[in-house]
């Protein structure tokens, strides 16, 4: 037995599955979860000694890669000052002030310690605002695992074959409604089902927890003219796009403003961080201004803060990271095209995903069409060529600013060798 097989014998013990996140115990795709002892640039390190190629990036927070050194001088300067002190500190406000310069309706924002918890507190705010207690969600979209968003959900839950989790009560879940991606139509008809009852409407701009499934024309134009018209908030969930499609995330690339938007991943550069923010004449309804209550003693943490600070700062003054990405998103996604024969392959900005489907992926029942048994036997090739993929179909490839061409054309030449048959 390896490092890592003795690893995930003694992790199966003490945790479930193993792992402290579902779709980390590879159940997926079969055998035991590489164990990572380290990483650096576009490479991450096993306890095993073997060195992969990184297209997780800890699932979008390593937008630099790792080990950033303007990041790490950051943090271990902040280490020296004071771990935590649950009192208003000055990098929250530099933190806040950066997350309003990025995107035009965000006029305030709140930190909190994860995408869940942003989530989680902007829908208690939409309702709490609105005087409404109904929510649209798409088939196929994650956002976290609070209780009402847990229906159809994407990510580890639609991996693991449960997008709809026990332990959800009729209640929590009687007042989400499920609409689907890319389908106005299907929005519009809850939204006259349930005149003057929805709060809001969540959406990751591009669906990239069912895969990647980008925004089709028109799609998130018409979903804030129809919350204009019924009175219902747009949330955009950007704990994936945010910072990454662009400095504005997806409201600037789509530009589309919403009313709302939760953040996580890269603001916090690796460390545990989520926000949530929006208009100010919504936002003030958080306490202790408003009424919604909302609270955390880690919230704002100051090593946290110094992360995303250090992450924020680079993607906002050195604009060759984004073209950087771009260009290299499209250079893997034209190479997995060519090298995967029959499958689709979705890709836009840094965010790629092949599916193992002929058919176009635009939604969530085409990507439920792939074929996962193909998608397992591909990361398995790919984990033993030295590239280390997300351990499920149903996530994105992160491509980071450290990744090259050279890693890309080695990863694409990899995929070439794969098996055509699961
Ligand atoms: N929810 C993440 C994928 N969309 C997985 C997080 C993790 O396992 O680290």
């Amino acid at each position: 037995m390896n490092v890592s097989e003795q690893l995930f014998e003694r992790a199966q013990k003490v945790m479930p599955g193993g792992v402290n996140s579902p779709v980390r115990a590879f159940g997926a795709v079969g055998g035991a979860p590489r164990f990572i002892r380290s990483a650096q640039g576009a490479r991450i390190v096993d306890e095993d000694g073997r060195t992969y190629i990184d297209f997780i990036g800890s699932w979008g927070p390593m937008i630099l890669g790792h080990g950033d050194p303007v990041v790490r001088e950051a943090v271990e300067q902040a280490v020296r000052e004071g771990l935590s002190f649950g009192a208003a500190t000055r990098r929250e406000v530099e933190m806040a002030e950066l997350i309003c310069s990025a995107v035009k309706p965000v006029e305030m924002a709140r930190m909190v310690n994860s995408g869940t918890e942003a989530v989680m507190s902007a829908l208690r705010l939409a309702r709490g605002f609105t005087g409404r207690d109904k929510l649209i969600k798409f088939a196929g979209c994650y956002h976290g695992h609070c209780d009402s968003m847990l229906v159809k959900a994407g990510s580890g839950a639609l991996t693991n074959g449960a997008p709809d989790s026990a332990g959800v009560t009729r209640g929590a879940a009687q007042d989400t409604l499920l609409a689907e991606y890319n389908d106005l139509g299907s929005v519009e008809t809850l939204l006259e089902q349930h005149s003057g009852q929805v709060a809001a409407i969540i959406v990751e701009p591009v669906g990239a927890n069912m895969g990647v499934v980008p925004p089709a024309e028109g799609f998130l134009p018409g979903l804030r003219r129809l919350c204009d018209k019924h009175g219902a908030l747009l949330i955009f969930d950007e704990v994936i796009t945010g910072f990454r499609l662009s400095f504005g995330g997806a409201a600037e690339y789509f530009g589309v403003e919403p009313d709302l938007v939760c953040y996580g991943k890269i603001i916090g550069g690796g460390m545990p961080v989520g926000a949530y923010g929006g208009r100010r004449d919504v936002m003030s309804c958080v306490s202790p201004l408003g009424a919604v209550y909302q609270a955390g003693t880690l919230s704002g943490n100051p090593v946290a803060m110094a992360a995303g600070l250090a992450n924020l700062t680079q993607l906002r003054e050195r604009p060759e990271i984004y073209g950087h990405l771009n260009s290299l998103g499209e250079r893997l996604a034209q190479g997995l095209r060519q090298a995967l024969p029959g499958c689709a392959v979705n890709q836009i900005g840094s965010l790629v995903c092949p599916f193992f489907s002929s058919g176009p992926v635009t939604d969530y029942a085409s990507a439920r069409q792939s074929d996962v048994g193909r998608y397992a036997a591909y990361f398995r090739h790919m984990l033993d060529q030295g590239i280390y993929l997300a351990p499920a179909q149903f996530e994105a490839m992160f491509v980071s600013f450290a990744h090259t061409a050279e890693d890309i054309d080695q990863t694409i030449q990899a995929a070439a060798a794969a098996p055509r048959q699961a």
